[in-house]
Formats: C-alpha cells, structure tokens, sequence
C-alpha cells in the first residue's frame, strides 16, 4: 500500500506503537469486574462475572461517532469452562480501528478453537463469526508482510478424511478479513512459497501409501498449477486396500443425519469428489 493514498484516519493507527504486527493479548480482569482498554480511537471493555454467578462474559467494543457492539460468551456457575483469549489485532485494513480477536476452547479432545471477530464496518461494529478450528486457539499471523493479521491455519476438512489423525499434515487455509467478512484468499500467489514448502512433505506421505497425504499433495499441488503430475502420482501410490472415505453424504438433515449416502467406487473416485466439495466451504471445520 502506497503512504500517500491512505486514508486520513489510518495515519493515526500507524503513528500508535500499540499497532504492533502481532496480536496484542489483552488480560482478563481478575474475579469479577470489567477493564477497559483503548487503541487509537477505538476501546474494549471486558466485562467478568463472578465464576459461580449466572451471566455472560461480555466483550464491547466502541468508537466515537459510531454503534458500539457487545458479544455475550456463555458462562455457566460451578461448570469448567475455558476463558475466552482476547487480542487486539489489525487484520481489516479497510478501517481506521484495530479489530478484537476473540479464540475460546470450547473443550474436547479435538475440537475446537471458536473464532470471533469485532470489525468496524461503515460505522457499526459488528460480531463476524470466525469458525470453529481445530485446536485450542487460533492466534492470527501476518502471512503475506502487509501489516494485517490472517487466519492462518491447516485444512481442517482433511483430518481423519483418508487417514488416521495424526499421519498426514493438512494443506494451509488463510482467511482475510475485509469489511466484516473473512475472505478465502489462500488461493492467491501471495501464498504460493507456503505451498511449495509444504509439497514435497505430502509428496513423500503419499510416496508412503498414506491416501490422506496423497489427498493433500493433489490438492496443494493443484494450486500450484500442478494437478495432473499430482494426479498420476497420486494413482501411482495410493493405498488401495485401503476404504477409509470411501464413504460420504450429499444432504444432512439439521439433526446431521444423512440424507443422501455417496459410495464411491475408489479412493480416485472419493478425491476427485472431495476435491470439487472444498472450493466452495466457510472458515474452520465443515
Ligand atoms: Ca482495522
Ligand atoms: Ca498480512
């Protein structure tokens, strides 16, 4: 971004050393109470209930001369939970505030981190739902050297898809926030060296006969403009005896039955499905 086409207000958001490259951890009060911080012009108020009262934990964030807005966590007296990790963090270049990261455990043995995101939008704060991601905690990252913070996180869509949990690593996602809403942008040639890093690991699991590094390699490679030298390896490699995935569902009632059983034919057949399926899904886990 040139300097001389900013925005006047963002003058300001550089000129602060608070506007640091990485996220800011803000600590929560201490019992029950609220504590308030400011950023430039915008602020944060974290409000606590006492941990054996009913109530919300309630994170506002505020600016002059627009509409504040409060997202309400749940909190339940006398249950264990897992406090909410909130951060200042600039990842929407098209305002003049920072935005309020918010990552919470929901507990469970895989799952998950749930995003939340407190974004100025054309003079409204608004809450933008961030996804659920495997893991913890999900601490945003400058991934491409612009000053903004990204999502950046492993494809959660291909744990346990062909393989057992641990054996293959995931293809990267990365996640821009512009103007209230996080954009897929991992596809772009920003990335492209995180990609090419990432190659050769999925290219030697699938060399293993691992159908889930073999779905990743195929995938990685495809943004690389690399697909049909992927596919052949793919087919020269893949564990046939293998029928993990080979399984899926087109249709899910709200309940999460399935409506609509697929059974693939091969492991082939599963990928090329799978692969068209992933273009088209939102943040975290499916
Ligand atoms: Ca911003
Ligand atoms: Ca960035």
């Amino acid at each position: 971004m040139r300097l001389d086409i900013l925005p006047a207000g963002l003058w300001l958001l550089l000129a602060l050393p608070a506007m640091a490259q990485t996220p800011e951890k803000l600590p929560l009060p201490h019992g029950p109470g609220q504590q308030s911080f400011q950023f430039g012009t915008a602020s944060v108020t974290i409000a606590m209930p006492a941990p054996d009262a009913a109530g919300p934990i309630l994170i506002t964030a505020a600016s002059p001369g627009t509409r504040p807005v409060t997202l309400s966590l749940d909190h339940y007296p006398d249950i264990h939970e897992f406090p909410p990790s909130v951060s200042m963090v600039e990842m929407d270049a098209t305002n003049a505030t920072p935005e309020i990261f918010i990552s919470r455990f929901s507990g469970g043995a895989h799952c998950c981190a749930v995003v939340q995101i407190l974004d100025l939008v054309a003079g409204q704060w608004r809450i933008v739902e961030g996804g659920s991601w495997n893991g913890s905690e999900i601490i945003p990252e400058d991934a491409d050297g612009d000053g903004e913070q990204e999502i950046v996180h492993g494809d959660d869509r291909f744990l346990y898809r062909y393989s057992c949990y641990a054996c293959a690593g995931t293809p990267v996602r990365i996640f821009k926030l512009v103007q209230g809403a996080l954009a897929d942008v991992t596809a772009s040639p920003l990335y492209r060296p995180r990609d090419e890093r990432d190659l050769p690991n999925f290219q030697q699991g699938c060399a293993n006969h691992d159908n889930g590094a073999c779905a990743a390699y195929v995938a990685v490679a495809t943004r690389l403009g690399r697909r049909d030298e992927a596919w052949r390896f793919m087919l020269d490699h893949y564990d046939r005896k293998s029928d993990w995935g080979l399984k899926d569902c087109a249709l899910r009632d709200d309940r999460g039955n399935c409506l609509a059983d697929i059974r693939y034919k091969s492991y082939p057949d599963a990928l090329a499905g799978f692969l068209q399926q992933i273009d088209s899904a939102g943040p975290g886990l499916p």
